[in-house]
């Protein structure tokens, strides 16, 4: 066995920090606590061997895109560290364009840029990345095989199925070949899934 990870304090008030920062909101389109995506983020982060920090990047991996732009991202800088920090900052894909305007940019040229971003991300960003796309997909599948929701899911997206389908195929390829391993070979297998329909 390699040694155990443990998770200090540090990772408690992360979680805490979490819950606060993303209280009252929901999965788009469920009712699902949008905490229950970072706790799924953090676990898969951890399942796949990356370390407390990492654990923590994830469980704030949404809370600079979703709640507070830049100031958000400073506040997570001071409370966790840089490490965490240069993560949370990298997976939020509209960051360029928050602050003083908040303007977030087209979906395509947003995703462009985060597809982009990540082929020359290093592999903190890519463990946190991974986990998160592999968790978003696994929910996708998970509400396509709903009989009550079925094909309706991709009405829940901004884009057309199609355009939808191909940023994660996008995503799926770029992890291949950047962080090959299980987990990159699973985000795969759902996406090939999810285009079968
Ligand atoms: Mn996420």
């Amino acid at each position: 066995m390699t040694k155990a990870t443990i998770l200090t304090d540090r990772f408690d008030r992360a979680l805490l920090y979490a819950t606060h920062v993303h209280g009252g909101q929901t999965r788009k389109g469920t009712a699902i606590p949008y905490v229950a995506h970072l706790m799924a983020v953090a676990g898969t982060v951890l399942e796949y061997g990356g370390d407390e920090d990492l654990a923590i990047a994830a469980l704030l991996h949404d809370s600079v895109e979703d709640q507070g732009g830049k100031a958000r991202l400073e506040d997570v800088r001071n409370r966790f560290g840089e490490r965490v920090a240069r993560v949370v900052e990298a997976c939020s894909d509209s960051l360029a364009d928050t602050g003083a305007g908040e303007r977030k940019a087209g979906w395509q040229e947003r995703k462009d840029k985060y597809l982009a971003h990540l082929k020359t991300a290093d592999e903190d960003i890519l463990r946190v990345s991974l986990a998160d796309k592999v968790h978003n997909a696994r929910a996708i599948l998970r509400d396509l095989r709903k009989p009550e929701i079925g094909e309706k899911i991709w009405s829940r997206f901004s884009q057309p199925k199609e355009r939808t389908l191909w940023y994660y195929t996008s995503l799926a390829d770029i992890f291949r070949k950047k962080l090959p391993g299980q987990l990159a070979e699973e985000l795969g297998e759902i996406v090939a899934v999810l285009k079968k329909g």
